[in-house]
């Protein structure tokens, strides 16, 4: 038998610099902060920090629109603070993960700027240029190439005066796509992350990586009805050469590193049955995907249109990923990183059960089948923030949709509403290390306000407390260390219909685990043999302060139990 794979008994944690600790006081956090903060991820007992992008930016999508790939932003420090931190984290055992962004530059990046400066640039064929759709003149509305809408609003497609022709940009247009049909841009992509290979790093979670082989046809997308914008994504996600890039990229940077890496596919609307091909070992593209089907369950008509939770359809939707990924393929577990709200806002109770709920949210997924990851605050139980009103916002997904929406004639109270629920500027205020004024992110003025209720909620006043949020995640931490049916056993989902209570088992060889959350206030009956198949079983973890075993689960109780077979 094959050795397991080191990163399916790993935990990592993902640290979003800007919001993390600011070093300088300049309101910003940076990459000294992080190094002054170590302690708490050693504390924590995570195996790989993946951080945000850090590289030269203009910071239109906070650093997601890199303009020079090989350095770092000032304000996040220089290239010897980085290898500082690397070596840090190297020093307490932890790896680190860098995030790759190459689907897009930023506009500012030295290719695009060639690219742009005329038809005949060596450069041009770097990007997607496409002159105006037939019969139209350039630069007035309806020329754009295609009708796809950009997924910060708006067309997808920029107009440059300058040789009369269009750019493509998925995101913002301070973004345009990479054309990865060209030979040069993958070579320069691989050289460079060759270049951080060398540099000490152990892998990249890579952004939005399923959209760089797009249908080059770039056929106009179906609009919805109410839509300005048609949908690019069937011919953008997954697109027909993706696993062929993906290979070659193994290939090119990956074979002949003999030290453990980590890959992580970041790929919104990727499917299970590809998944499945992303990370089957024997393909060699990458070790886990990062999906979103789980994350979108509350999501109607586009992420704004917010839909009441229905637990049974998360339970449908991680149970399929489950099993699909059982035999082959590996996934990534998440509730929290710097696109999503909070989870405890979300799918827990951030008022008077914050804290229970929180523990309950992150024993149901780290018990499960995959790599966690926790995203800075989650260990803590952080919720979603006050946002008075728009002014409060920094996203530019936020602003620009508040824009639109509220130009097209909606109510801005209800856009409102549906920022401060889904928007992802609750997951990019401030780390809260204590219950001082910035709540010890930053003597400054912060870039975007602190959680108000940080005063309460804040790490110097978990790391001591048995029954924190925070112990109880450096337990689940421990646990896929040392419990090897928590990393490798098989995934059994009980109770699919039951809309209270989440209920599965894990299963290696003598040991059985019984995994069960309430997701409500109230006491839920379990409709499982407790008393007699599982009485006597060990109480691995619960979330209650003074646990009562029996046959119904208390209010947002997690509680998972232990059996030994003997052989
Ligand atoms: O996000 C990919 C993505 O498609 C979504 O998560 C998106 O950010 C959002 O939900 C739109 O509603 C990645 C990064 O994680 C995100 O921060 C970047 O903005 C985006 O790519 C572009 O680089």
């Amino acid at each position: 038998m094959q050795p397991e794979q080191w990163w399916k008994s790993a935990v990592v944690y993902q640290i979003y610099p800007r919001s993390f600790a600011d070093s300088d006081g300049d309101g910003v956090g940076d990459l000294r902060g992080v190094i002054n903060r170590l302690d708490h991820l050693e504390r924590l007992g995570v195996d790989v920090v993946w951080l945000s992008p850090v590289y030269p930016s203009p910071m239109d999508d906070n650093g997601y629109d890199i303009s020079d790939y090989q350095d770092i932003d000032p304000t996040f420090g220089d290239l010897d603070t980085f290898d500082e931190l690397v070596a840090g984290l190297h020093g307490r055992g932890i790896k680190v993960v860098m995030d790759l962004v190459v689907n897009h530059t930023s506009d500012e990046h030295a290719w695009f700027a060639e690219s742009r400066a005329g038809l005949d640039s060596p450069r041009r064929d770097w990007y997607w240029w496409r002159p105006a759709r037939p019969g139209t003149t350039p630069g007035t509305p309806g020329a754009e190439p295609n009708n796809w809408g950009s997924f910060f609003s708006g067309s997808a497609w920029q107009y440059d005066e300058r040789s009369g022709e269009y750019y493509l940009h998925l995101f913002s247009r301070k973004q345009p796509d990479l054309n990865w049909e060209n030979p040069e841009v993958r070579e320069a992509v691989y050289t460079m992350m060759r270049w951080w290979l060398d540099r000490g790093i152990d892998g990249f979670r890579m952004d939005v990586i399923n959209f760089i082989s797009k249908a080059t046809e770039l056929p106009d997308g179906e609009v919805r009805p109410g839509e300005l914008f048609g949908d690019g994504t069937p011919y953008v996600f997954s697109g027909p050469r993706i696993h062929e890039y993906l290979h070659e990229m193994h290939q090119r940077v990956f074979a002949g590193i003999d030290r453990p890496l980590l890959l992580v596919g970041e790929m919104p609307g990727v499917t299970v049955e590809d998944a499945a091909l992303f990370t089957d070992p024997d393909r060699a593209e990458v070790d886990m995907v990062f999906q979103f089907e789980h994350v979108g369950i509350d999501q109607g008509d586009g992420k704004w249109d917010v839909l009441p939770f229905d637990l049974r359809t998360l339970k449908a939707s991680l149970g399929r990923w489950q099993r699909g990924l059982a035999a082959r393929g590996w996934n990534s577990l998440y509730w929290n990183n710097h696109d999503q709200p909070r989870v405890v806002s979300r799918f827990g109770d951030d008022g008077e059960h914050r804290e229970r709920s929180a523990k309950m949210l992150g024993t149901v997924l780290h018990l499960h089948r995959g790599t966690p990851y926790i995203y800075q605050g989650e260990e803590l139980g952080m919720s979603n923030s006050v946002f008075h009103d728009i002014s409060a916002f920094r996203d530019i997904e936020a602003v620009n949709h508040y824009g639109h929406a509220t130009a097209a004639g909606a109510d801005p109270e209800q856009v409102l509403t549906a920022l401060r629920t889904m928007g992802r500027d609750n997951a990019r205020t401030p780390m809260q290390w204590d219950g001082t004024l910035r709540a010890g992110f930053t003597t400054g003025t912060p870039w975007i306000e602190v959680n108000p209720n940080h005063v309460e909620v804040n790490a110097a006043a978990q790391y001591d407390d048995k029954d924190s949020v925070f112990t109880h995640y450096r337990r689940l931490v421990d646990l896929r260390h040392s419990e090897p049916a928590v990393a490798y056993g098989d995934f059994t989902m009980l109770l699919e219909d039951d809309p209270h209570v989440y209920a599965f088992t894990r299963s290696l060889e003598g040991t059985e685990l019984l995994v069960l959350g309430n997701f409500t206030g109230e006491t839920r009956p379990v409709d499982l043999p407790l008393g007699t198949d599982w009485a006597g079983a060990e109480l691995l973890v619960t979330n209650l302060d003074d646990p009562h075993v029996t046959g119904a689960l208390a209010p947002w109780e997690a509680r998972v139990l232990a059996r030994r077979l003997s052989a």
